[in-house]
C-alpha cells in the first residue's frame, strides 16, 4: 500500500467510499425486498391481471423509478470514471516546473544507476543527531549536543581523512573550502564506529549504483522528474545488435512505476513528489532475465541544504502534495 497522501491511496479511499455507499443501498434494498416479498406473503394483485416472471408488471410500472434505475448508476459510473481519469492525468502530466529535481535512471542487467543532472547537498536532521555540518570557506562541525561523537571521516572524491573530535570543544573547524564539483561525504561516528551523522554533496554528473549497494538520494518537498533508459551492461561491437531488455522502475511507496525501453533514445519519463524523509524500496516490475528478482534498491528522501541553509522536510513547503488534487 503506497503512502497515505499519494494519488493512488486517495483514489482507493474515494472508490471505497462510493463502493460502500452503493453497497449499503443495494444490499439494503435486497434485504428489504426479501423480507417484504418472501414466500407465503401474498402480493396485492387487485389491479394486475397476471404476473410474468422476469418482466415488470405493466399496470403497476413507475416511470420515475424506472428512469432512476438507469440514471443513477450511469451518474455513479461516470463519476468514478472521472475520479480515476483525473488521478491518471495527475500522474502522467509531467510538471512543467523550473524548480523540479531532474535526474536519469539507467536500468541494466541487473541493477540500477542513478545519474545526477543536478547537484544535491544534504545532511541528517541536526535536531535529531545533535550534530551540524556546514561547509563554506571552512568545514565546521558542531557536535556539542551529542556526547557520543568521537571521530569523523571526510571523504572527497576517493580520498578519506580521519579526524578525532574533542568533546571539550564541541566544535571542529577544518580549513578546506567547499568544492561543488567533487563528491564529498562527512561522517561523524561514535567510539564504536557507528555513524551518528552524515553530510553529503553529490555534484552534477555523478553516478550512484545499486550494484555497489548505493542508495538513490532525492531531496524532499521537490518534484522529482526522472528520465528512464534501459542500457546493456556489456555493450561491445561484437554484440552491437543486442539492445538490452525492458525493465520497469517501480517506487511502491508512491505507487508509481514506468517502463525502461531499450533503444528508445529519448527514454521514458515519470515524476513523483517525496515529502517525508526516510528510506524506501525500489523494485523492477518487468521480468528482465535471470536476476530480475535481485534488481532491487533503496531510495533515501533527505533534507537538502540549499545556499547553505538546511531545509526542514517536516515543515510545510507550500508545494502542492501529490494527494489527488484535481478531483
Ligand atoms: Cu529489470
Amino acid at each position: 500500500m503506497p503512502a497515505d497522501d499519494t494519488v493512488f491511496s486517495v483514489l482507493y479511499d474515494k472508490f471505497l467510499f462510493w463502493g460502500i455507499l452503493v453497497g449499503i443501498f443495494t444490499f439494503g434494498w435486497l434485504f428489504f425486498a426479501i423480507a417484504k416479498y418472501r414466500q407465503n406473503i401474498v402480493p396485492d394483485t387487485t389491479d394486475i391481471d397476471h404476473i410474468v416472471v422476469g418482466s415488470f408488471p405493466v399496470e403497476r410500472h413507475n416511470t420515475k423509478l424506472e428512469v432512476l434505475f438507469y440514471v443513477l448508476p450511469t451518474i455513479i459510473v461516470v463519476w468514478v470514471t472521472m475520479l480515476a481519469l483525473s488521478s491518471n492525468t495527475q500522474v502522467w502530466v509531467i510538471p512543467d516546473n523550473e524548480e523540479s529535481f531532474d535526474m536519469e535512471i539507467v536500468g541494466k542487467q541487473w541493477f540500477w544507476e542513478f545519474h545526477y543532472s543536478e547537484e544535491l547537498t544534504w545532511q541528517d536532521d541536526p535536531r535529531i543527531t545533535g550534530i551540524d555540518v556546514s561547509w563554506g570557506q571552512d568545514l565546521v562541525i558542531q557536535f556539542s549536543s551529542n556526547a557520543e561523537a568521537s571521530n569523523m571521516t571526510i571523504t572527497i572524491g576517493n580520498v578519506a581523512t580521519d579526524y578525532s573530535l574533542d568533546q571539550q570543544l564541541g566544535v571542529k573547524t577544518i580549513t578546506s573550502s567547499f568544492d561543488r564539483f567533487s563528491y564529498a561525504t562527512v561522517e561523524v561516528t561514535d567510539a564504536s564506529e557507528n555513524v551518528l551523522h552524515t553530510w553529503n554533496h553529490i555534484p552534477i554528473g555523478h553516478q550512484l549504483s545499486s550494484a555497489l549497494g548505493e542508495h538513490m538520494i532525492v531531496p524532499c518537498d521537490d518534484e522529482v522528474v526522472l528520465s528512464l533508459f534501459s542500457l546493456t551492461s556489456d555493450y561491445s561491437e561484437l554484440n552491437s545488435t543486442y539492445w538490452g531488455v525492458q525493465h520497469s522502475f517501480w517506487l511502491p511507496e508512491w505507487g508509481v512505476k514506468e517502463d525502461l525501453v531499450p533503444g528508445l533514445e529519448g527514454g521514458t519519463i515519470m515524476w513523483f513528489l517525496p515529502d517525508d524523509p526516510g528510506t524506501f524500496d525500489i523494485r523492477c516490475a518487468e521480468y528482465c532475465g535471470m536476476d530480475h528478482s535481485k534488481m532491487i534498491g533503496k531510495i533515501d528522501v533527505v533534507s537538502p541544504i540549499i545556499d547553505g541553509v538546511y531545509q526542514n522536510c517536516d515543515e510545510d513547503s507550500g508545494l502542492p502534495k501529490s494527494d489527488g488534487g484535481g478531483n
